[in-house]
């Protein structure tokens, strides 16, 4: 083992050094690692947040909000109900868009919440 190591050591070296060489030097040129791996996953994981498919936007008319706490409340109101992923309201224009899953939620829940806050939708 001593003989292996006297006779080859310095070679072995050597040859590490060049490995890390060229592996610095091929960075970004020979990055074959994972990259298929990354792709599998980068797929997955497509499907399962967009894949769920029924995500719909409605936006609503809606009558009585005249302030920041009206707005406040409205969001706070269908942002509540499971399956609404955002709300966003235009106090000026009087509009309320909000985007859903339409598997968990239909619009006149979204119309309810609205006017069970004193609203009206129209
Ligand atoms: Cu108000």
């Amino acid at each position: 083992m001593n003989e292996f190591f006297s006779n080859y050591g310095p070679w072995l070296l050597f040859i590490a050094v060049m490995f890390f060489m060229m592996r610095r030097g091929g960075c970004c040129g020979g990055h074959g690692h994972g990259h298929s791996g990354h792709k599998g996953r980068g797929g997955d994981n497509m499907s399962h947040c967009c894949g769920g498919g029924n995500v719909k936007t409605v936006t609503l008319n809606v009558e009585g909000m005249t302030c920041g706490h009206c707005k406040a409340s409205v969001e706070k109101a269908l942002s509540a109900i499971e399956g609404v992923n955002s709300v966003d309201v235009d106090l000026n224009g009087k509009k309320v868009t909000v985007s859903f899953q339409a598997d968990k939620v239909n619009e006149a829940d979204l119309k309810k919440a609205i006017t069970d806050q004193g609203y009206q939708v129209l």
